[in-house]
């Protein structure tokens, strides 16, 4: 785009007047390098789009202090200028009529505004009563600096590991599954192996709605002339069942069957890769008692723990037919095809979630589908942040920043110098899990439920928790438990909330979030907030300084300063807890600065925070180069890209659980379900997300064009299973567990197409509490519940 001189500085100046006006009443819109002003004046620049961790960069466009204006990315390697449906629309997400605006505290059965000094106060004195019972409920749409300052706050500065994630209810199999088996978190592949596979598996995953662009980077490949192979192995056909050669349909919870079947017809067949299997691999399988570690095994006994999984009685289990198991075996026996699997919640979300993720690399160990480009098993994740701030700062209840862990006593000791904060300040014993975090809330203090006071950022445990009849209403009717919620809108958690926090969101502050495939991306603010609305970083910081007026001691470092202090270029410290200044230094910069500290021990190495400001993202590790310049990886663990892989090694797993640079490859048997159908509940539920609408559907079910295209939940029923029960398409029908249960209209042959003997229901829609009625069983390592199965039943309303 062109403008002559006057035109563009006459809208510099004009922008530099509206920044200056409502300085006067915020803190400041930073200078953004990367940012330019087209003919109407509409001033453009980057940043990732606020929902999936495909992680795609959007432009947006903001005129006279709004957003008015989105466009795809041209210059994003993700997305290539594309973006999805709820991309195109992501700026619209912050101007729904009902943004908080105020903090709200709840008196009797109101909410009444009171000032942000008085919120923050409210929050430190709870806090100070009893700092043990305090935790803090994060998630992986926290940005980097969101999620570091608060777990630093927690961990380093109230010595209280009480810090979880939604993210547990998402990944949390993932980690584990890596962790066990590489000895590190994180894909060691990219989104390049979906540009270079000719075979892609889908395990129990639906990336055309829920990774949409991403899977159109696959699809487009055809168009291209390119031939690649689909294959959806699935509970229920679904938008990337219709693009894939091959669908096969397995009885819930058997793809652990399926796996070890693979694994079967390689060795049978000897068409396992030897070679690589015996430079880089041992085998493992779980021990007695159970331990994430497990037992080492020898290849001989790996054999036999495979042998009775035949295609024949993998085919009793799973209902997937033999000849499809044979087809799998031989794909994976080829070493002349590159195969990538994929693969989100149906595997996470899975009492054998670890075991799922263990096997799944363990398949591609075995056959040699690793570490060159297109060959590779990749873990998608589903929150914009799930990567950055969650895995990567390690806000989850056992974890440090960098891959590291508050159980291991180096780990605490350098936490502590980098932080500068008192030996000895980091508590060793985890904190609780989201489930657990939970319970105790839930649970009367007498009896043991020792969390009193949650601080819920960025997430709605109120719609999005298991079994909310278990661990989210009960707490709400006890007298001293206080729920504390920072939210952008009225939602099912702060309609129940003791103290509600107005924040702002997406490009209303600045921010960092790191995607599926290690990439780590930064954004600046662009438009204010909504009336007193407030990044939650510095809600985290105010309360943190408000506790060090009070006195605590956790709040001072060892030289007595403020664990956040900010400094300035002339190195004064500036007050950032006073909203005013905040924007006065990037308190970003300096937070994810010093983070960036943690990184190099698990060679996460990220780069200084303005090589994010110049590029669309970076994948770790960025290695600084002998000319000064900063070098992303695409391929971990192998020599030809990875700068820490030794010269000659080729592949090598340098964070080995055993210690020799050796992955392992786990067998783990099929284990049934905690709950199945039966006589009483004779369906299996399923639960999930929709294209059009994020999680639940507070930002998306604000936006007209996303809210008019799927404007109410559902549910999906069989036709066969309809005609049975006598219910019509259309019809509201109860869908009723064991725990609880909800009202939907029926869909038959909707947009998913679940099985015989199976239903599905989308958990967007606020007046329909799904989770009601799913279960809160776990994966014993992980602690990440079960969505996508239990039994239910149907019945016709008033029936
Ligand atoms: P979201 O709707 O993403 O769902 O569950 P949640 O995280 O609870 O909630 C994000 C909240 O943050 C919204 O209320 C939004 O308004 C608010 N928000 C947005 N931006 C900001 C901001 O900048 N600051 C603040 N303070 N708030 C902001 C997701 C969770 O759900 C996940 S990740 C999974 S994988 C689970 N999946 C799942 C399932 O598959 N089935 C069922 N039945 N339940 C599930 N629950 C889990
Ligand atoms: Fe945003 Fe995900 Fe859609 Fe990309 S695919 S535009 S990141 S929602
Ligand atoms: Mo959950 S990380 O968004 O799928």
């Amino acid at each position: 785009m062109t403008m002559d001189r006057r035109t563009f500085s006459k809208l510099a100046a004009m922008s530099v007047a509206t920044t200056a006006a409502a300085r006067l009443a915020h803190a400041k819109v930073p200078e953004n390098p990367s940012q330019r002003v087209d003919p109407n004046g509409v001033t453009w620049a980057k940043a990732p789009c606020r929902f999936c961790g495909t992680g795609c960069h959007v432009q947006v466009g903001t005129r006279s202090g709004k957003v008015v204006s989105i466009a795809g990315d041209a210059k994003a390697e993700v997305n290539r200028g594309l973006a999805c449906v709820k991309g195109y629309h992501v700026g619209l997400i912050l101007y729904g009529k009902d943004r908080l605006t105020q903090p709200l505290l709840k008196q009797g059965d109101r909410h009444v505004p009171i000032s942000w000094e008085r919120a923050i106060d409210v929050i430190a004195q709870r806090i100070m009563a009893d700092p043990k019972s305090f935790a803090f409920y994060g998630s992986g749409q926290w940005t980097i600096p969101e999620g570091y300052a608060a777990q630093k706050f927690m961990k380093g500065g109230l010595s209280n590991n009480h810090i979880d994630p939604n993210a547990r209810l998402c990944m949390a199999s993932a980690v584990t599954g890596f962790v066990s088996t590489y000895g590190v978190d994180e894909p060691a592949g990219t989104f390049t192996d979906i540009d270079k596979a000719d075979v892609v598996i889908c395990w129990g995953n639906n990336p055309a709605e829920m990774h949409p662009v991403l899977f159109s980077r696959l699809i487009d490949r055809r168009a291209r002339g390119e031939k690649i192979t689909l294959i959806d192995i699935g509970t229920r056909r679904t938008r990337t069942t219709d693009h894939a050669q091959h669908y096969l349909e397995f009885k819930p919870h058997t793809d652990t069957a399926i796996v070890n079947g693979i694994a079967h017809l390689l060795i049978k067949n000897g068409t396992w890769d030897k070679e690589f299997v015996e430079k880089f691999c041992n085998f493992r399988a779980p021990s007695d008692p159970p331990t994430l570690n497990g037992k080492a095994i020898t290849f001989e006994e790996y054999k036999k723990f495979v042998e009775p999984y035949t295609p024949e009685y993998v085919e009793e289990l799973s209902d997937v037919p033999a000849a499809d198991i044979r087809l799998l075996g031989e794909l994976f026996g080829r070493r002349d095809l590159k195969i990538t699997s994929l693969w989100c919640m149906g595997v996470n979300q899975h009492t054998q979630g670890t075991a799922m993720n263990q096997m799944l690399h363990g398949i591609h160990f075995l056959s040699g589908h690793f570490g060159k480009p297109g060959d590779s098993p990749t873990s998608l994740t589903g929150q914009p942040s799930a990567c950055g701030t969650v895995r990567e700062v390690g806000t989850l209840a056992h974890a440090l920043p960098g891959g590291r862990v508050v159980a291991d006593e180096q780990h605490r000791k350098d936490a502590e110098d980098i932080w500068n904060v008192k030996p000895g300040s980091i508590d060793p014993k985890p904190g609780y899990h989201t489930v657990l975090m939970w319970e105790k809330f839930s649970t009367p203090k007498e009896q043991g439920g020792d969390i009193s006071t949650i601080w819920v950022q960025v997430t709605n445990p109120g719609q999005t928790l298991p079994n909310l009849n278990k661990l989210f209403h009960p707490s709400r009717k006890l007298k001293d438990k206080f729920l504390i919620v920072s939210d952008v809108y009225p939602t099912a958690t702060t309609k129940d909330a003791d103290l509600i926090l107005p924040s702002a969101l997406w490009v209303e502050k600045n921010g960092m979030t790191g995607n599926s495939e290690r990439r780590t991306q930064q954004w600046f603010k662009m438009v204010e907030p909504p009336g007193q609305a407030r990044d939650d970083v510095w809600q985290t910081l105010a309360v943190a300084r408000r506790l060090f007026d009070l006195g605590h001691p956790g709040m001072k470092d060892r030289d007595g300063n403020f664990i956040f202090d900010m400094k300035d270029e002339s190195g004064k410290s500036v007050p950032v807890w006073d909203f005013r200044r905040f924007y006065d230094v990037n308190v970003d910069e300096q937070l994810f600065n010093e983070y960036r500290k943690f990184t190099p021990y698990k060679h996460k190495n990220l780069a200084p925070y303005q090589e994010y400001v110049k590029a669309r993202g970076l994948r770790w590790p960025v290695v600084e180069q002998s000319d000064g310049s900063w070098r992303e990886t695409q391929f971990r663990f192998t020599e030809f890209d990875d700068p820490f892989v030794k010269k000659g090694a080729g592949i090598q797993f340098y964070h080995s659980v055993t210690k020799d640079d050796r992955a392992q490859i786990w067998f783990n048997p099929y284990m049934p379900p905690p709950e199945s159908p039966d006589a009483d509940y004779p369906l299996w539920l399923c639960t999930g997300r929709v294209i059009e609408h994020w999680h639940s559907g507070t930002m998306t079910m604000r936006v007209g064009p996303l809210r008019r295209s799927m404007p109410q939940a559902y549910v999906e029923v069989n036709r066969d299973d309809a005609q049975k029960l006598g219910i019509r398409d259309g019809e509201v029908v109860v869908v009723e567990s064991r725990r609880g249960s909800v009202e939907l209209p029926v869909w038959i042959d909707g947009r998913g197409k679940p099985p015989k003997g199976s239903v599905f229901v989308p958990f967007f829609d606020e007046r329909i509490m799904i989770n009601n009625v799913t279960l809160d069983a776990h994966d014993p390592f992980s602690k990440q519940p079960d969505y996508k199965k239990c039994a239910v039943r149907l019945r016709r309303k008033g029936a």
